[in-house]
């Protein structure tokens, strides 16, 4: 393409500091060195992870661009670049899979070294390649999808079908295969069985849908905001209920409802609180329980050891436990042949310039997910 080797200027929504706003920027985009990829954005969602940033709960140095959860189109490769091309539709990994690591050669880990979820916010070479009014502007967990371009490293993209619609396949990024991993690969949930899912947004119907598809015979959703069961029954739950309505815990709730409590349970919500009652809820002698929510920096759970002693299995995953580059173009694959559908997790479409509005719409409670258009 024409701007192959030059910089690129384009949009990119630049957090300055922590609790600010986004800010619209022109930014500067170098070219792709080595081993790395510059790529179109071409749709995007909103995470709560990227609003944890916004408000510190995940570590980030400032300014940065954040967005994790896309589809975009290679614009031009660096040296060595063997994997994707030119033209091809992406999908950026914010869990990456270098293929080289103890964690990549293990066959049940995805968990890679190349990862960046302690804010380091540079590339492998540890440089960034935005530039802004003559700062340096941080990457965000091997991604920043919140901007017209980005850059990076080969081993956090991979090529998928060209024909995937690029406005719902983006949340194979981050939220459906995070939850759906989580039910399926990570509880590894079996035909049959009862299961309970604290938190209904967009990685928490996710959870849904893999507890649904693994053939659960009870999906019992749980969330303060009541708005969010009709979407929940919709993709699978059996019945929802809301903390508001007892005085006791969700877990003995749970097992009042259900003969010994759930077999699988799910924290998908990122509260020190429910990340312990989801463990009390599942069945007290091989019950499993999985955290998916992020949990709060530099906190501490305290919790009866009993709970684990008597045969419980508390587990967590990032990426729902796949191997990014492995499993995502599968996962298409698995959309384009109509496994699963997307729509009902994609409440909102908007303009890539409405990104603010995009995170009030979610800190409202009003959306699952909203998707930005380039
Ligand atoms: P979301 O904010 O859209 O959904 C969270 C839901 O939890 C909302 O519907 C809330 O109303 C509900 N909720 C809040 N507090 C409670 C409570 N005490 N009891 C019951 N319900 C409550 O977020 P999301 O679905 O985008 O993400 C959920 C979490 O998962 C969040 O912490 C996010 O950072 C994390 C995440 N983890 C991974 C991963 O790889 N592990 C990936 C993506 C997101
Ligand atoms: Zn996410």
């Amino acid at each position: 393409m024409a701007t192959a080797g030059k910089v690129i200027k384009c949009k990119a929504a630049v957090l300055w500091e922590q609790n600010k706003p986004f800010s619209i920027e022109e930014v500067e985009v170098a070219p792709p060195k080595a081993k790395e990829v510059r790529i179109k954005i071409l749709a995007t969602g909103i995470c709560r992870s990227d609003d944890h940033v916004m408000k510190g709960t995940l570590a980030s140095k400032f300014p940065v661009i954040v967005g994790h959860e896309a589809v975009g189109v290679v614009e031009s490769i660096g040296e060595g670049v063997t994997t994707v091309k030119p033209g091809d539709k992406v999908i950026p990994l914010f869990a990456p899979q270098c293929r080289e690591c103890k964690s990549c050669r293990n066959p049940d880990a995805n968990l890679c070294i190349m990862s960046d979820f302690t804010g380091r916010g540079v590339l492998a070479d540890g440089t960034t390649r935005f530039t802004c009014r003559g700062k340096t502007v941080y990457h965000f967990a091997s991604t920043s999808t919140f901007t017209e371009y980005t850059v990076v490293d080969e081993f956090a993209v991979v090529k998928i079908d060209d024909a995937a619609p690029s406005e719902k396949i983006c949340l194979l990024g981050c939220a459906f295969s995070t939850g759906y991993g989580a039910a399926v690969k990570t509880g590894k949930v079996t035909p049959g069985s009862t299961c309970a899912v604290f938190g209904l947004g967009g990685v928490g119907l996710s959870v849904i849908m893999g507890c649904k598809l693994a053939g659960a015979s009870r999906i019992i959703g749980i969330d303060l905001n009541k708005d969010k069961f009709e979407k929940a029954m919709a993709v699978g739950a059996t019945e929802c209920i809301s903390p508001k309505d007892f005085t006791k815990p969700i877990s003995e709730v749970l097992s009042e409802m259900t003969e010994d409590s759930v077999d699988y349970s799910f924290e998908a919500i990122g509260h020190l609180e429910t990340m312990i009652d989801a463990l009390k809820s599942c069945q007290k002698n091989y019950g499993t329980c999985v955290l998916v929510g992020v949990p709060p920096p530099a906190k501490m759970l305290a919790y009866d050891p009993m709970l684990l002693f008597m045969g419980r299995t508390w587990k967590g995953c990032i990426f729902g436990g796949w191997k990014s580059r492995d499993h995502v173009p599968k996962l298409v694959t698995d959309f384009m042949a109509k496994k699963f559908d997307l729509d009902q997790l994609i409440t909102h479409v908007l303009p890539f310039k409405s990104i603010q509005e995009g995170f009030e719409l979610l800190n409202s409670g009003k959306s699952i997910r909203t998707v930005l258009t380039f």
